[in-house]
């Protein structure tokens, strides 16, 4: 008996880490989907589209579901094969904690490295606008620097020195070589939802100059990340 695969549609930025979380859920899963991408322009029709009038959202056969970490526990619940949280109580607490922290913690790491810290906010402003008029072409870099520097100012890492930035995504990243060890995965030796949560806010974080740096000199989760990357982004 053929089953038919259910009608997918993932709203998005393409360049939120959250929003490549479920990409790269979807694709593991074997799951096909189209994507719908917000311009600039749209983000304060938001409200009106979602719960949390944010990025992304899916709607399955016609159901609309909002928040990356819902979607993600969502589609596993309903395509529990390939598995990616374990059934181990223990193991299973250690994927929840991680995505958490990755969602939480890291994501404000990137904001400011891609977006606050003025040496790749400018282009990444015009990578998220790259589909809106000239107009809002020309005026997002300045509002997105000053929105995510708000953002980060409350949250705490804007108000932190670059120099202890660095040192605490280093400390950060030695932390996770240690889970992750030889050849493993950031939950035990299978890929699991912390892996693709933890990875898509490290493919952000290497979206800056200073980040890439940091990561490149973490050999073993630069071989971790490419792992993760061969499993869960489009061939
Ligand atoms: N906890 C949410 C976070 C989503 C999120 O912060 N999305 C951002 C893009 S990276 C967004 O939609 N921002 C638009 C806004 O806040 O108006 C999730 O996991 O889905």
């Amino acid at each position: 008996m053929t089953q038919t695969s259910p009608s997918i549609v993932l709203t998005q930025m393409a360049i939120s880490p959250f929003c490549d979380k479920v990409r790269r859920v979807l694709t593991y899963k074997g799951l096909p989907f189209k994507t719908n991408d917000i311009k600039v322009s749209q983000i304060s029709s938001l409200p009106k589209m979602n719960n949390t009038a944010k990025v992304p959202f899916i709607d399955y056969n016609g159901k609309r579901l909002s928040d990356s970490t819902d979607i993600c526990f969502w589609l596993e619940e309903q395509h529990p094969e390939p598995a990616l949280i374990p059934a181990d109580p223990s193991q299973r607490a250690d994927v929840c904690l991680l995505e958490d922290w990755a969602d939480e913690t890291l994501y404000f790491f990137e904001l400011t490295m891609r977006f606050v810290w003025p040496e790749d906010s400018r282009r990444w402003s015009l990578e998220l606008a790259k589909n809106d008029h000239p107009l809002i072409k020309l005026v997002t870099p300045f509002l997105m620097r000053r929105m995510t520097r708000n953002i980060a100012h409350q949250q705490g890492a804007g108000r932190r020195s670059r120099a202890q930035v660095k040192a605490e995504l280093d400390r950060l990243f030695d932390a996770l070589e240690t889970r992750i060890a030889s050849g493993g995965f950031c939950v035990g030796q299978q890929l699991t939802l912390a892996d693709i949560s933890v990875a898509s806010q490290i493919h952000c974080i290497q979206g800056s100059g200073v980040g890439a740096e940091i990561v490149a000199s973490h050999s073993t989760l630069s071989d971790w990340k490419q792992r993760v990357d061969a499993l869960t982004l489009p061939v």
